[in-house]
């Protein structure tokens, strides 16, 4: 229990360090964890995977951090997830019931060394800017109002649809995959739950159902330490945005698909302190629990 605390007196942040964690979380719960890897970046480093399973076969629950780079609370918040599933399995009947049931994949997506990256790491030809906006790269309403078709704006969409590595090896885990029941995208900051489309004003087709969810999945997080977050669809609660992660999953029949924006509403910002990342991955915890459970039961 407490070995990891003491390799990693704080959080693993780089890329070798949640890649040892991974690997001692794997090798101490191999009943319950796996490693998969779904591809590779642009920089050749494995897209690792956390995979939660007791069971062949069984429909699954996406839940990624760290997509863009420089929302940090994300990727630690994701390193918690992962110790509370091994702890709370056989402890808590819920996640026990949802993982006798569905299996959990995690993905924990490692940083850059610039503190305030966002894209990702593959020249744009022709520009001297580097990447592309991983959430501006998805074929959903891909190229319109709410993304930029300048490779020097941090919401530059790409030359095409699923153009980078990173964005592409998701897309293709979510086909194969093909019973994905819940994808849950996480970024930080603004304290939000959104929910589809982000590219259109047209309602999801389920935007009662995922609008009532989103409400219970709020309070439950904010019942610890009285956090409060808005909630809504992304065009309407945050802002227009196209290419995006969720609208490209839930066309895809995925519906219970969510982005969180973490702590916290822009005092900290990016830079959140140290001494709120526990708190803010536990009160998250509570939301994912509350949209998991849903998610079971439908
Ligand atoms: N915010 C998201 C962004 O990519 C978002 C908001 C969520 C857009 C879901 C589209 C879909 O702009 C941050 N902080 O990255
Ligand atoms: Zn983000």
């Amino acid at each position: 229990e407490e070995r990891e605390m003491v390799k990693y007196r704080s959080f693993p942040r780089n890329f070798l360090d949640i890649n040892s964690f991974m690997d001692m979380l794997v090798a101490e719960n191999s009943n319950l964890v796996s490693k998969i890897v779904i591809g590779q970046s642009y920089e050749n480093r494995p897209l690792n995977v956390l995979k939660f399973s007791t069971g062949a076969n069984r429909p699954g629950m996406w839940i990624d951090t760290g997509i863009h780079s420089r929302e940090w609370v994300t990727q630690a918040s994701g390193i918690w997830f992962a110790k509370k599933i091994v702890t709370d399995y056989g402890r808590d009947p819920v996640l026990t019931d949802i993982l006798n049931n569905y299996d959990i994949f995690l993905e924990i997506v490692t940083r850059p060394l610039d503190r305030m990256w966002r894209k990702t790491r593959k020249p744009n030809s022709g520009s001297s800017c580097v990447g592309v906006d991983p959430n501006r790269n998805w074929d959903a309403g891909f190229g319109g109002a709410g993304s930029s078709g300048n490779p020097c704006t941090q919401t530059y969409r790409g030359p095409s649809a699923h153009s980078e590595r990173e964005v592409k090896a998701i897309v293709d885990f979510v086909k194969s995959h093909g019973k994905l029941k819940a994808f849950v995208s996480i970024h930080s900051y603004s304290q939000m739950l959104l929910y589809p489309y982000g590219y259109t004003s047209t309602p999801a087709k389920d935007k009662a159902e995922l609008h009532e969810l989103a409400r219970t999945a709020v309070s439950a997080l904010q019942s610890l330490y009285n956090t409060r977050y808005t909630y809504g669809s992304i065009i309407t609660t945050i802002y227009q945005a196209s290419g995006g992660t969720i609208d490209w999953t839930y066309n895809q029949g995925v519906k219970y698909s969510y982005t969180f924006e973490l702590r916290d509403t822009g005092r900290y910002g990016f830079l959140l302190p140290a001494d709120q990342i526990v708190p803010t991955a536990e009160e998250t915890w509570l939301a994912l629990m509350a949209i998991m459970e849903h998610t079971r039961n439908n």
